[in-house]
């Protein structure tokens, strides 16, 4: 290796996400707490589940868990967007999917910066859930304006981390040590400011407005509000947060409990309620908080339509009743879903990832399914790398409380989302199905049954 060699996006998003991690322990000790629970949690069921280990382990999905998390930012302005799009890009990270949630009566829409590659998703699947504030949707004009002239002052990137963004931009790549400087100085940006940039009177008509623009626009820069570790049993965890002195949200978003995992299925802990410093004046602002996540199986889009159709309608069901039987109810619009994977891959409801087994094969089979029954091809549930839209709602408004449930009007708007991004989001289906397509064909080349 030569001296200005260039280490893998993979290795710098890896040294970005544990620093991330650091930070956030230091500036909110109860995610210390919650990722000691989630690695006891994890701890216990790979013991009592040794299948479920050397499954994750021969799937190349046991290492990854233990670094798996992800974060959210929230953006003021396009050119934030796209100086973050051009910072994630340098640790491997891409724009995925468009998420709308004005329709959830948050004035914000989003992205997932994301690895899209299969093996630098086993390596570390850092995501990044990044919301850009729509001020077009703020009533009050006058203040819209305000806000707008406050956030076009200020600079989230710093000058150093630009100098390295082009570097690597120019050069393809950065060095180790181009990397550690690059990772201290983009954290810079997703540090916690305990002094805001606006005054008293303006923090308090920006909350008026909606609490989510007054976090946006009252701080140097968009502190990270969340980190996120995944757990492999999410139920046993919200149970046992209360032990240790964390309150959770009352129900989990996504799914419900099953057999076999789809999806997403998240919960919080409330935000903290932290002192902040209003031009010299002291008051306080709630923010950052914590959540938990347990990801399944990625589902195609005929699974999905019937999961976007199982969560409308138990809302809807739930809305009538007042809410109390939301979780049997829920339970209940999934029940005529298949509960095992096979079941699911056969009916073309979910995606997976192939392999070839250890068994040979001396004839050609007649089937996909035949290979899989004699052990010669082995399919593993792709992991869902993305979030829902309803759930994200719901992790949203747990942390901004309920006056802030305001309906805005406006249609969802990827086009002007794209425009700012200053790029196109990636299709999320695409990514899955071609992981899927590609796998196969390697392992059939693998077992010499081409022709299927
Ligand atoms: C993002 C909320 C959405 C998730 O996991 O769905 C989210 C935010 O509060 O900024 O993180
Ligand atoms: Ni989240």
């Amino acid at each position: 290796m030569t001296m200005t060699a260039h280490i893998h996006p993979d290795e710098i998003r890896t040294l970005f996400s544990q620093a991330m991690s650091d930070m956030y322990r230091k500036e909110v000790p109860q995610y210390g707490t919650l990722m000691e629970l989630v690695r006891d949690v994890n701890h216990a069921t790979l013991q009592a589940d040794p299948a479920l280990k050397s499954r994750l382990r021969a799937a190349g999905e046991l290492d990854r868990l233990d670094v798996e998390r992800h974060g959210a930012i929230r953006l003021g302005t396009a050119q934030e967007l796209k100086a973050i799009r051009r910072m994630f890009a340098v640790m491997g990270m891409y724009p995925v999917s468009y998420y709308d949630l004005s329709v959830a009566g948050i004035p914000v829409h989003s992205t997932a910066f994301r690895p899209v590659e299969q093996a630098s998703l086993q390596r570390n699947p850092f995501r990044v859930f990044t919301s850009l504030l729509r001020l077009d949707l703020v009533e009050n004009r006058a203040l819209a304006e305000k806000a707008e002239h406050i956030l076009n002052k200020r600079q989230i990137v710093t000058d150093g981390a630009f100098k390295l963004i082009e570097i690597a931009e120019k050069q393809g790549g950065l060095t180790q040590q181009q990397a550690n400087d690059f990772v201290r100085e983009a954290l810079e940006t997703f540090r916690w400011h305990r002094d805001a940039t606006v005054d008293t009177e303006t923090y308090t008509q920006l909350v008026e407005a909606h609490r989510l623009i007054a976090d946006v626009v009252s701080f140097k820069g968009p502190h990270i509000n969340h980190l996120t570790p995944r757990t492999l049993d999410i139920d046993t965890v919200q149970t046992q947060m209360p032990q240790r002195g964390i309150a959770p949200k009352a129900v989990i978003e996504g799914p419900p409990s099953r057999k076999t995992d789809i999806l997403l299925r998240q919960t919080s802990f409330k935000a903290l309620d932290e002192e902040v410093v209003f031009q010299g004046v002291t008051g306080s602002h709630t923010a950052r908080f914590g959540e938990i996540e347990q990801r399944g199986i990625a589902l195609t889009p005929a699974g999905r339509a019937f999961y976007d159709k199982a969560i409308t309608d138990t809302r809807e069901a739930a809305a009538k009743s007042g809410g109390e039987n939301y979780t049997s109810l829920l339970k209940a619009a999934f029940s005529s879903l298949p509960d095992d994977l096979e079941t699911l891959r056969q009916q073309g409801l979910a995606f997976f990832s192939y392999r070839a087994g250890n068994r040979k094969v001396a004839n050609k089979a007649a089937n996909i399914s035949e290979l899989i029954a004699s052990g010669a091809l082995i399919a593993d549930p792709q992991i869902y790398e993305d979030f829902l839209p309803v759930s994200a709602a719901g992790i949203f408004q747990s942390n901004l409380g309920a006056e802030d449930q305001s309906n805005f009007s406006a249609a969802s708007n990827q086009d002007a989302f794209e425009d700012a991004l200053g790029a196109k989001v990636i299709d999320e289906m695409a990514l899955y199905s071609r992981i899927e397509a590609d796998s196969l064909a390697i392992a059939l080349t693998q077992l010499g049954q081409n022709h299927l």
